[in-house]
């Protein structure tokens, strides 16, 4: 057994024998309560999973088993002479609580290069596709097209015991992020660069490796590569596409049928496809008010134009945040370091300054102003060439590929139960209210 896999087995099956005599102790002690406006928003805050990789805090932001992305920063390790993070190292932290060292991110790209050879069937699957196919459509079939690997599926067949579930699922869930970037990189070659693929580079790590197969020659695009994969890896259990993904996990499905249903939530707009939104409405605004510089007045005019057109400005508001999002920030500080003076990015900052104040008063029932991750991700990939917006969501998913095929691990170990929330229909519904009244009064 590999390092890595002894190390989660001996967190994670004493946690949940532990969690299993909690739950059955307390089994009907209520914690929440449920209103209308949640029933019919969404279930908003409701509070009915359990994800162990990440908790989001609504002024905080997001803590990686305790951690926010400034502490991570400057705790795990990086590349050589590198100062971001490795994703490696964020995923360690997930899959086993403990902060690793550098032997122990070492261990971890050493094991994903092991695992990272791509059937050519997948690449034929990709090759059908006409080029103009969405990325992200790519991605989730690509991803769909090695389920025949599962060693889940496979041990399910022949009769594992429930209790061993965890182990094919992380022997899925490592193979698939191993497979990721090369899928990735792939895809964004064939689609943007007329199919001249770039081979892997075995000395580099996942994320530098990555940069590399997508042809981005500034050698700092890999520093970057390394932050975006890192931030956006998780964001605890109650977004589309990790709910998605423990959703379809909790049927017993395996990593490869989650994943491509978590990567189909990710293409929504509201959600990961936003950064591409992003991009395109503010390239929109450019084109439409005849500069790539607009004005702080000539912004606020687009903003309220969008809202009076009956769409949401993307890259802004948030389901549970309450202020900027620290991936926003860290993204603004890694542009402040390495390009300050950049157009584009002077223009989301100006953004920035602008929205926060405004949207309110366009919109009263708005709860969250500030930007969120995709309001600044798009600018920082343009500046290094990467301007093909259409795959920016095929990035969001590697990286969220981390959080939750680590938290379908978990959940395998804690054996979490098959999803299956009340339904009611609105007549339902309102009998239900007319009784909670009627007894009110
Ligand atoms: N522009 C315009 N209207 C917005 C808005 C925005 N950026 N953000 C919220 N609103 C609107 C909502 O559509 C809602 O309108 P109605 O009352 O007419 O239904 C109202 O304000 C209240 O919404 P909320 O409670 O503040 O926000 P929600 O939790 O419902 O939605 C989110 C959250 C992210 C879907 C929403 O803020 C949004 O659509 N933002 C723009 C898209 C975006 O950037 N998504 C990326 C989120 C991050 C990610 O997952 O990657």
């Amino acid at each position: 057994m590999s390092t890595l896999k002894q190390k989660f087995a001996d967190v994670a099956l004493p946690f949940a024998a532990d969690a299993k005599s909690f739950i059955k102790a307390n089994a009907d002690v209520v914690i929440d309560q449920v209103k209308v406006s949640q029933v019919y928003g969404g279930m908003r805050g409701v509070k009915s999973l359990i994800t162990e990789t990440s908790q989001l805090d609504a002024f905080e932001g997001i803590r990686f088993r305790g951690y926010s992305i400034p502490q991570l920063k400057e705790l795990l390790p990086t590349a050589p002479g590198g100062e971001e993070p490795l994703p490696e190292g964020l995923f360690y932290l997930m899959l086993v609580n403990e902060l690793p060292s550098e032997d122990d991110v070492r261990a971890v790209t050493d094991e994903w290069s092991k695992r990272s050879e791509v059937p050519q069937h997948v690449f034929d699957v990709l090759e059908a596709f006409p080029t103009n196919t969405h990325p992200m459509t790519q991605l989730a079939t690509a991803i769909l097209s090695l389920q025949p690997q599962s060693n889940f599926a496979e041990q399910y067949r022949n009769g594992i015991h429930k209790s061993q579930y965890w182990d094919p699922m992380f022997e899925d869930c490592m193979n698939l992020i191993a497979k990721l970037p090369r899928i990735a990189a792939y895809i964004y070659r064939r689609t943007f660069h007329n199919g001249d693929h770039i081979a892997p580079d075995a000395t580099l790590d996942w994320a530098g490796n990555f940069a590399h197969m997508m042809g981005v020659k500034d050698p700092e695009f890999k520093e970057l590569m390394r932050l975006y994969l890192t931030i956006h890896a998780d964001h605890e259990g109650g977004n589309a596409s990790a709910h998605t993904t423990h959703l379809v996990g909790s049927t017993l499905s395996d990593a490869y049928y989650c994943l491509a249903s978590g990567m189909s939530a990710l293409a929504g707009p509201l959600h990961g496809l936003a950064n591409q939104e992003v991009i395109r409405w503010v390239l929109d605004m450019c084109e439409e008010i005849g500069t790539n510089d607009p004005s702080e007045e000539q912004i606020a005019d687009y903003v309220t134009k969008t809202m009076q057109d009956g769409k949401v400005v993307p890259g802004y508001g948030h389901a549970v945040l309450r202020v900027p999002d620290p991936r926003f920030v860290a993204q603004k500080k890694f542009c402040e370091k390495h390009f300050p003076d950049d157009t584009l990015v002077n223009v989301i900052w100006r953004i920035f300054k602008v929205v926060p104040e405004l949207l309110p008063s366009l919109k009263k029932s708005i709860k969250s102003p500030w930007p969120n991750v995709d309001a600044h991700s798009g600018a920082t990939l343009m500046h290094y060439g990467v301007d093909q917006y259409d795959f920016y969501t095929v990035l969001f998913g590697v990286s969220r590929a981390l959080g939750v095929l680590s938290s379908l691990c978990w959940s395998r170990a804690l054996g979490l139960a098959i999803e299956r929330p009340k339904s009611l229909t609105m007549d339902t519904l309102k009998k239900l209210v007319a009784e909670k009244i009627a007894t009110a009064n």
